[in-house]
């Protein structure tokens, strides 16, 4: 079902996916709230034009009081804002062999925006959900064509898990009106969870009595060891680690060449299954690892931000650096231990070769 490639060239299609997909370039993880531009984009189909001044969305389905909210409704209600580290469940991809066929990230599908919204809880909570709703399903005003299925982009999120207190529809990033790729002019933010689930442009959230098995629910966004595996559902970020890659680089290869001396590795570290409770670094790719200091978390969903010293001799190496959360998960080192079908979740440690002198 998902393409696979034997061949280590990046296809035509990969790279006009990676060209509309722009990554975030690792030296943003200097900054605790990453810019706007330099946050990562995934764009499944085409962004669709949405006016913010005659905008409604339909609160439907299995509720006692369908509700119809204008963006001024939203506005009106209790404001929450929140900085939210973001990672496309893609992230990584580019490492596996055999390659999945799809946007080719490497490790910079990742952002930490602030977004400013408010709580989904207590939307559904007015409309009423009724006994029989099993899932709320969230759909977008983008449709496109994809796995052989004509569709809109939605998502859906158990009752459960739709009422988290932490689940909420943003209409702001970083102190401004969401810019059209974000999701203009409201999308759905569900920390802890790879991106996927936080979809963008909001048509309508229609509760509803059968668990939703569309395209991005079921075929694509499970883990799948093989194309009749039914898979499992991609949902929180695994334990995840990068660093600011030192030095300077070489334009073409981005090979990093760092003056001798004692200097500092920084980076950042999240997890949606817990705090980051560890940060290990390596200097000879995964031999010795050393354990970094951690700073403060960008709120209770940002990211974690460490530094290690390392003192730089001259030579080749191969920086490496390892996160570990409250739950115990860690990074694996080699991608083999991590393949699946559609390249999700993979959080194999990062490598940034160096060489020093
Ligand atoms: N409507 C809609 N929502 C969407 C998507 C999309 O293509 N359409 N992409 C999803 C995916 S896979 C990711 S990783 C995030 C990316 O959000 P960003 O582009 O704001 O970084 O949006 C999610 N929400
Ligand atoms: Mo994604």
């Amino acid at each position: 079902m998902v393409p696979i490639s034997t061949t280590p060239e990046f296809s035509r299609e990969e790279v006009g996916l990676a060209l509309r997909n722009p990554g975030m370039q690792l030296e943003g993880l200097r900054y605790p709230v990453t810019p706007i531009g330099m946050h990562y984009l995934l764009i499944h189909f085409d962004i669709p034009r949405v006016d913010p001044a005659t905008y409604e969305l339909p609160v439907t389905g299995r509720v006692r009081n369908p509700l119809k909210l204008t963006l001024e409704d939203i506005r009106a209600r209790p404001k929450v804002t929140m900085p939210v580290m973001m990672e496309c469940g893609g992230n990584g991809r580019a490492h596996l062999s055999p390659r999945p066929i799809s946007a080719p990230w490497y490790d910079e599908a990742v952002g930490c925006a602030e977004w400013t919204g408010t709580s989904l809880r207590p939307i559904l909570e007015d409309a009423g959900l009724l006994d029989d709703a099993v899932e709320i399903l969230f759909t977008g005003h983008d449709r496109g064509l994809d796995q052989g299925v004509f569709h809109d982009y939605e998502r859906s999120l158990t009752v459960e898990s739709a009422l988290r207190d932490e689940v909420f529809l943003a209409y702001e990033m970083n102190g401004v009106p969401l810019p059209p790729q974000h999701g203009s002019p409201l999308r759905l933010v569900v920390p802890d969870w790879y991106g996927m689930a936080s979809v963008k442009w909001l048509k309508e959230i229609r509760a509803i009595e059968e668990p939703f098995e569309g395209v991005q629910q079921v075929l694509t966004y499970n883990y799948r060891q093989s194309a009749d595996d039914p898979g499992t559902p991609v949902t929180r970020k695994y334990p995840h680690a990068l660093m600011v890659p030192p030095g300077i680089p070489d334009f073409l290869s981005r090979r990093r060449h760092v003056e001798a001396g004692r200097i500092t590795i920084e980076g950042r570290a999240w997890s949606g299954f817990g705090p980051v409770e560890r940060v290990e670094f390596s200097a000879d790719g995964g031999g010795t690892w050393y354990d970094a200091d951690l700073g403060d978390a960008v709120g209770p969903y940002g990211w974690t931000s460490w530094g290690s010293e390392w003192d730089a001799r001259p030579g080749e190496y191969e920086l490496c650096a390892r996160a570990t959360d409250a739950s115990g998960k860690t990074q694996p080192v080699d991608g083999k231990e991590a393949w699946n079908q559609g390249g999700y979740g993979i959080n194999v440690v990062q490598r940034v070769p160096v060489q020093v002198g």
